[in-house]
């Protein structure tokens, strides 16, 4: 899509979008005009938007086209309906979640995170028909960001990409419940099968480790051990129901700290790092038929650090993750119930921003001091 192309739709209305103009720059607050929702899509004032690791990767690295707006855990109320929405009203409560295409073989198998135009509907910066919901002056800004862009106080989205849910729950918050949250939530129920007695080792206390170890022992897995070098967030890990958490920057042998801990081994592993070292020292931690989930963002040139025959004669098995294999949908809600029964306080990972200081959330991602900022509107 050329930056001058017009968008079929009319202006509805202007936003306030955080709008990313070059790779490497600053979030930049300005005013944009909305397009208003076509017959499948929907208009959400937005509420609040999850800070997520990829907005990060694409501001800075991952080759999406500028300008943009990112934005993919975003939660909202519903304005505006097209004339052939049939599950959504104005004033329903929603969380957005990632784009897929309905259409071919994983979306009609109930498995949209692997929908075979994954690549282009989320990280394509445009519609299908290569038009923009967003522009300003006149030209067109990059966006449906996984659907949603959501760095902005309005996004235009389609119906099936976006989760109702009920009206009592802090809404602000409820954004990465879409992206990071369901990702390591997932991956520890959906693709690694974790259950109750299940021994489980983590690499990584961020917000994906951590929404997996709350899912593992809210459904009685045990041991669950993180492997974190932030002491904090070792602590936050104990005070989630970690078993055991190793620094791996105290221990010779993390793999021989995770075997003394887990009897043995693990049965389920899951690396959110993507250091292709600690790939190496989570598959060798495991047991045999164990299995191992990947869902760490790797350098781009990196392989896969694991000897083939170890895997061979322990017949254990390695999975690549996207979002959780969540379906989004189904397992939202589910996620939800666990938070109200108290089994899954992801608000503990959070913490809030203004959206005006967004740049301010990113930095404390980046350094570290929050495990997943919220930038609310
Ligand atoms: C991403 C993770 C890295 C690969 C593409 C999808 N998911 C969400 O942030
Ligand atoms: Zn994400």
């Amino acid at each position: 899509m050329s930056q001058a192309q017009q968008s079929p739709s009319a202006t509805a209305r202007t936003a306030r979008a955080a709008i990313v103009r070059q790779q490497g720059g600053p979030f930049s607050v300005e005013s944009v005009e909305i397009a208003t929702p076509r017959a499948d899509e929907v208009l959400v004032r937005m509420v609040g938007t999850g800070v997520c690791h990829t907005d990060l990767v694409c501001r800075d690295a991952f080759p999406v086209p500028m300008p943009i707006v990112l934005g993919h855990e975003g939660a909202g109320i519903v304005e505006a309906v097209g004339s052939k929405v049939s599950t959504l009203r104005p004033g329903d409560h929603v969380v957005l979640s990632f784009n897929s295409c309905g259409g071919c073989h994983n979306c009609a198998h109930e498995a949209p995170a692997y929908c075979f135009n994954f690549m282009p509907l989320n990280f394509g910066g445009a519609l299908e028909d290569g038009s923009s919901p967003l522009s300003q002056a006149g030209l067109n800004i990059h966006a449906n960001f996984f659907g949603q862009s959501s760095f902005a106080t309005y996004a235009v989205v389609r119906e099936s990409n976006a989760v109702a849910i009920a009206t009592d729950l802090p809404l602000e918050i409820m954004g990465p419940l879409g992206c990071g949250i369901q990702t390591g939530a997932g991956a520890a129920l959906n693709s690694l099968k974790v259950t109750k007695g299940t021994s489980f080792a983590i690499f990584g206390g961020g917000a994906v480790g951590l929404s997996a170890l709350m899912a593992a022992k809210a459904v009685g897995a045990a041991p669950v051990i993180v492997v974190e070098p932030n002491a904090a967030r070792r602590q936050l890990a104990v005070e989630l129901g970690a078993d055991a958490t190793i620094d791996p920057r105290a221990v010779e042998d993390v793999s021989a700290a995770i075997k003394a801990v887990g009897n043995g081994g693990v049965l389920a592993a899951l690396d959110t790092t993507g250091i292709p070292a600690v790939i190496t020292t989570a598959a060798d931690a495991l047991l045999p038929n164990g299995q191992l989930g990947l869902v760490g963002v790797s350098p781009m040139e990196a392989n896969l650090p694991v000897n083939i025959m170890s895997m061979i004669t322990r017949g254990i098995g390695i999975k690549a993750i996207l979002e959780g294999d969540s379906q989004p949908r189904e397992f939202i809600p589910q996620l939800v119930e666990l938070y109200r029964q108290g089994k899954f306080p992801f608000d503990r990972l959070i913490k809030t921003f203004p959206f005006e200081q967004i740049n301010e959330a990113a930095h404390a991602s980046e350094d570290g001091s929050v495990i997943k900022p919220v930038v609310v509107f």
